[in-house]
């Protein structure tokens, strides 16, 4: 260990300073220190061995999950430079671990993306790490140098000498900084076989060894890149395809380079993720927009030559084209721009008329040679098509006839007299009775009530144009008054919460369950906007004479019972609800409608891609998935009925 007096010159300060902001407020560098931020520590990681792919140095990444939850990186690209860093006079390797943002990846020329929560660098998962250790090889020595919360505890030193290149990183995320430091090794994999999609042939191995008994690993490699992505996401949700082929082309001029998949599945929902240097551009951007409107073109320009579209009819819209639609869209370029509130939509601007134009001609080859699989995906356009109109239709008809009634509210709907959105809210319950108790209990002021009746349906089998005839949605949809599917307008909602009240049983869950289908096809804004919640009725009421619990889990019950017990053996009463029929006005209000003593959960979509396989493998027709599905997840249910 080197002794010697540090000296703090001015470089050392900055790198202090750095690790210091790092430490002081980690969410502005990892979005969260929640296991989300935890596990952005490992993107990081990867990410930078996968830019040593991009740039073609490197075939084979490794990640592990050691005991104790400390990872494990390695790539085979060309090992981070050890020679002294020209300004600094300290190894590059060292700079890139301790100065923030710092590396060559940043000065330009790379795929690398400098601020936000992309390409952060190395440093900032070093400050955040307990330890951390850098392993290199230059293909002649081995070099190491070990760290602990950002600082350096010894100097670079060769510890051995070998014939390959690499890069190793091992570290042990701060439990100071971290709620959780338990990884989730499913969340890892999932986005580790993203990215071995996102880069053909680049061969990712993934293990778990923290338990003994059951270490898994997988080893992801598709040659087919995108084509093997929509291909596996098919295939995981169970989903029948229209047409054959995926429909696949990647095209690379100047540094710059456009790679497409899709295929069409017999379902109405569409699902289409971009990318942009392999980061998840949850908001779209160019590349999405030159994408829609070239295949909207695509397809009309072919119907009419074809004669699918005669004189006569309308041309396609867009959500006609891409009804059970899949498709993925990654691209990559210098200086790539970030923009949107959470930095993931694509801004360059030049870019959305290369991708425009290359799918253009791409999907009218495909179309060209393809008859037969062309007619298949036209005719399914065509179902779209008059589907929409068919709901245009049914939507006039309703607002006619609302028109023509009194008001165009449902008649079960009991209104707030408050008409401010930021604070109304609307409970919509499942079955008379707790609508009874709910409009009894309930704060006038700001909380509707909407008694659900008569057949629910199940939307993910069903396009719109069944929507607006069903009994039980219609009034939902105009409860809400904002719309619903394309033509939602969230600014017109006129409820700030939208609370779903089932019964804890079986019939509660399933209509829960079919609501949120609804909510999640047909009017996904609002989940999006955070207004969709779940109340929680208690399952059990404990009384000993006066003293009276409500209980909301087994676990809470036996809390209760002690509590309530105190050290005598006395009789405790305790009544298992079975519906929300069963309270009375008041006790519905102070356990489950009360803002003050409520708990509820807020439905939101952290993975639209994870959200749509599983609404379709839960309400599709698919059973064997759904089978798979319920036995993977069985073991998460609380008071399973049987
Ligand atoms: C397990 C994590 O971080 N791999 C990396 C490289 C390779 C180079 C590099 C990285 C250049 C000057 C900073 C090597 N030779 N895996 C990784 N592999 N960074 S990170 O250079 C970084 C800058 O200092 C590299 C020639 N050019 C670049």
């Amino acid at each position: 260990m080197n002794d010697a007096p540090k000296k703090y010159d001015e470089s050392q300060i900055q790198v202090l300073e750095g690790l210091e902001a790092v430490r002081k407020r980690p969410g502005m560098y990892i979005g969260s220190t929640s296991s989300k931020g935890l596990h952005h520590l490992v993107y990081e990681i990867v990410d930078n061995a996968i830019d040593e792919a991009l740039a073609g140095f490197c075939k084979n990444i490794d990640v592990k999950i050691l005991e104790n939850n400390v990872i494990c990186v390695t790539d085979d690209g060309r090992g981070i430079p050890v020679g002294k860093h020209p300004k600094l006079g300290i190894p590059a390797v060292t700079v890139v671990f301790t100065v923030l943002h710092a590396g060559g990846k940043f000065g330009g020329g790379s795929y690398k993306v400098a601020g936000g929560l992309h390409g952060v660098g190395s440093s900032v998962v070093n400050a955040l790490s307990e330890w951390l250790n850098v392993e290199v090889c230059d293909g002649k020595n081995i070099f190491e140098q070990g760290f602990e919360r950002g600082k350096d505890v010894s100097e670079l030193k060769i510890i051995g000498s070998g014939d390959k290149t690499y890069t190793k990183v091992t570290f042990k995320p701060d439990g100071e900084i971290f709620e959780e430091v338990e990884f989730d090794a499913d969340v890892l994999l999932k986005r580790l076989r993203e990215q071995a999609f996102l880069n053909a042939g680049l061969n990712i191995t993934f293990s778990d060894e923290r338990y003994e008994e059951q270490e898994n690993s997988e080893t992801l490699c598709y040659e087919g890149g995108l084509a093997s992505f929509v291909e596996y996401i098919h295939e995981k949700k169970g989903a029948d395809c229209v047409n054959e082929d995926v429909i696949y082309f990647k095209s690379t001029k100047n540094e710059q380079s456009v790679e497409v998949a899709l295929q069409y599945n017999t379902s109405y929902n569409e699902l289409i993720l971009s990318f942009a240097n392999n980061i998840h551009t949850a908001e779209g951007g160019v590349h999405e927009v030159g994408f829609k409107t070239a295949l909207t073109r695509v397809f009309n320009d072919y119907a009419r030559k074809f004669g699918v579209l005669k004189e006569s009819d309308k041309p396609f819209v867009g959500e006609d084209v891409r009804e059970g639609l899949t498709a993925i869209i990654s691209v990559k370029l210098m200086d790539a721009q970030f923009e949107g509130q959470t930095k993931t939509k694509l801004g360059n601007t030049e870019l959305r008329k290369v991708v425009d134009f290359l799918v253009y001609e791409k999907v009218s080859e495909f179309f060209e040679e393809n008859p037969a699989q062309t007619r298949e995906i036209l005719e399914k356009a065509m179902n779209a098509s008059k589907a929409r109109e068919a709901a245009k239709k049914a939507r006039e008809l309703t607002r006619r006839k609302s028109i023509l009634e009194s008001s165009s509210l449902p008649g079960k709907l009991a209104d707030c007299s408050d008409r401010n959105n930021e604070y109304t809210e609307i409970y919509i319950v499942e079955g008379d009775s707790a609508g009874g108790s709910a409009k009894g209990g309930r704060d006038r002021t700001f909380q509707a009530i909407l008694p659900l009746w008569g057949k629910m349906l199940n939307v993910e089998k069903a396009r719109l144009d069944k929507v607006y005839g069903n009994e039980k949605l219609l009034p939902v949809i105009k409860a809400l008054g904002c719309g619903v599917g394309f033509d939602l307008d969230i600014s017109k909602i006129r409820y700030g919460k939208v609370i779903i009240m089932a019964d804890a049983d079986v019939d509660g869950s399933h209509i829960r369950t079919l609501l949120l289908t609804f909510f999640f096809r047909y009017m996904k804004p609002v989940i999006e906007d955070g207004r969709v919640y779940i109340a929680q009725p208690p399952l059990f009421k404990l009384s000993r004479g006066k003293n009276v619990r409500y209980a909301f889990s087994d676990r809470q019950r036996d809390e209760c019972i002690k509590e309530l017990a105190g050290d005598s053996e006395v009789k405790i009463d305790i009544q298992r609800y079975k519906g929300l029929g069963e309270m009375d006005a008041i006790q519905l209000w102070e356990t489950t409608m009360d803002p003050k003593t409520r708990t509820m959960l807020k439905v939101h979509m952290e993975d639209a891609e994870k959200a749509d396989e599983v609404f379709t493998i839960l309400m599709g027709d698919k059973v064997e998935p759904r089978r798979l599905f319920i036995e993977r997840n069985a073991q998460y249910v609380q008071n399973l009925d049987v």
